[in-house]
C-alpha cells in the first residue's frame, strides 16, 4: 500500500434545508476529525442539481451549509472549507471517472434505484452518474477517509471500485512514468456511533431527508425551539412504554429512533438512555427529548444565523477555500491526465 497522506473529504449538498441527520450524521461527526487529519468540508453544489433547483435557494442553500461548517467549529484556516462548482477539477475528473465506472456497477447503486422507483426515464442523467462525481470530490484530493452516514456506503465502496480499477487498468503507465503502484488510495469510509441513521419523525423506517416533503417529519437546524418541541411531541410512537433494554426497541422503529437521536444528543449510549427512561411513557420522555434537542441545537442555530447576516465573509471563506483546493487538486488532474495519454 503506498503512502498517501491522511486526508478527510467530506460533503453536502445544498438541495434543501440542513436536518438533524445532517447535523448528527456528518457535521457533528467532522468536527474531532480536525486534529487527526487535514480535511476539505465541502458544499456538493453539482450534486444538488441532479434534481431540480430553485437557483436563489441553490445559493442560500450553498452559504448556510458553509455557515453550519463554520458554526460547528470547523477552522477554515487550519482545514479547507469549500464549495465544489469554484475547482472544476471535480467535474473533470467525474467525467473522467464516468468512463472508468461500468453501467453495471452505477446501475446496483441502491440509492439511486430508491429516488427512482419505476420513474427512471424522468430522471436526469446526472443522478444517474452521481456516484462517479462523488468519487471523484473524494480521489481528486487523493482522500484517504470519509466520514459519512451508513446510506453512503455503498457509494464509498464505488468509490474504491474506480480506484482500483484506474490504479488497475493504468499500472503499467504508473510504473513507466515513475508514479508509484497505486495512483490512487482505496478510501476508508468513517462510519460509526448512534444515530448514522436519523428516521424520519413520522415513519421510522424512512430516512431523514431534505427532500421530505412533510415538514413535521423532520427537525431543520434553524427551526426555533417551539417549531422543535411541536415536532417531537407530534412524533409517531407506539402506546407501549420505553423498554429498559436496547433489545426491546427490536420492531419498535418509531421508539428506537427517538431513543437513538436522544442517545446522540445527548452523547450517551442508547443503554444509559434507556436505563434512565425504561418503564416510562413517551408524555414523560418527549419533552425531556424536546428540551434536550433545543439546548444542543440553538447554540448552533444562533451561530449560522450569525454567520448568514455576514454573506460576504462565508463568500471570502469559499474563495480562500476554492484557492487551497485547487493547489491540491490540479496536480493530481494533471497527473492523471498524462498517465491517460491526454496531451497537455
Ligand atoms: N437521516 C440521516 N441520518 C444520518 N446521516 C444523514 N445524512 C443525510 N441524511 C442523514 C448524512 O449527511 C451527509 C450529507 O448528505 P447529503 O446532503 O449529501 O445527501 P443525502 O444523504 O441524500 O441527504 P438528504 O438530506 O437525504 O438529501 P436529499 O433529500 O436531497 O437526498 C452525508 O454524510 C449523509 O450520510
Amino acid at each position: 500500500m503506498a503512502d498517501f497522506t491522511p486526508r478527510i473529504f467530506s460533503g453536502i449538498k445544498p438541495s434543501g434545508d440542513l436536518h438533524l441527520g445532517n447535523y448528527l450524521g456528518a457535521i457533528r461527526r467532522f468536527v474531532p476529525l480536525q486534529n487527526d487529519y487535514a480535511c476539505i468540508f465541502g458544499v456538493v453544489d453539482m450534486h444538488a442539481i441532479t434534481v431540480w433547483q430553485d437557483p436563489a435557494d441553490l445559493k442560500r442553500g450553498t452559504l448556510e451549509i458553509a455557515a453550519a461548517y463554520l458554526a460547528a467549529g470547523i477552522d477554515p484556516k487550519k482545514h479547507i472549507v469549500m464549495n465544489q462548482s469554484q475547482v472544476h477539477e471535480h467535474a473533470e475528473l467525474g467525467w473522467i471517472f464516468s468512463c472508468i465506472a461500468r453501467m453495471g456497477w452505477m446501475s446496483r447503486m441502491t440509492q439511486y434505484k430508491d429516488k427512482v422507483g419505476k420513474d427512471a426515464e424522468k430522471h436526469s442523467l446526472g443522478l444517474f452518474a452521481y456516484p462517479a462525481l462523488m468519487a471523484a470530490d473524494i480521489l481528486v484530493y487523493k482522500a484517504t477517509h470519509v466520514p459519512v452516514g451508513e446510506d453512503q456506503k455503498q457509494h464509498l465502496e464505488l468509490t474504491r471500485d474506480i480506484a482500483g480499477k484506474f490504479n488497475h487498468d493504468f499500472a503499467a503507465r504508473l510504473k513507466e512514468l515513475g508514479l508509484g503502484e497505486e495512483f490512487f488510495p482505496l478510501t476508508e469510509p468513517i462510519i460509526a456511533g448512534p444515530a448514522t441513521r436519523v428516521m424520519s419523525l413520522k415513519d421510522g423506517k424512512r430516512k431523514m431527508s431534505k427532500s421530505e416533503p412533510s415538514e413535521l417529519s423532520t427537525i431543520y437546524l434553524m427551526d426555533d425551539a417551539d417549531a422543535i418541541a411541536k415536532k417531537i411531541k407530534k412524533a409517531k410512537t407506539d402506546p407501549e412504554p420505553l423498554p429498559s433494554e436496547a433489545k426491546g426497541l427490536d420492531d419498535r422503529p418509531e421508539a428506537k429512533n427517538l431513543v437513538e437521536i436522544y442517545a446522540a444528543l445527548a452523547e450517551k449510549p442508547v443503554e444509559a438512555v434507556l436505563a434512565e427512561f425504561g418503564g416510562q411513557g413517551f408524555g414523560a420522555f418527549k419533552p425531556a427529548l424536546a428540551d434536550l434537542a433545543v439546548e444542543t441545537l440553538a447554540p448552533m442555530a444562533g451561530e449560522m444565523r450569525r454567520w448568514m447576516d455576514d454573506k460576504g465573509a462565508i463568500e471570502a471563506v469559499l474563495r480562500d477555500g476554492a484557492e487551497r483546493s485547487r493547489a491540491i487538486a490540479e496536480p493530481v488532474l494533471q497527473d492523471v491526465k498524462r498517465i491517460i495519454g491526454f496531451v497537455s
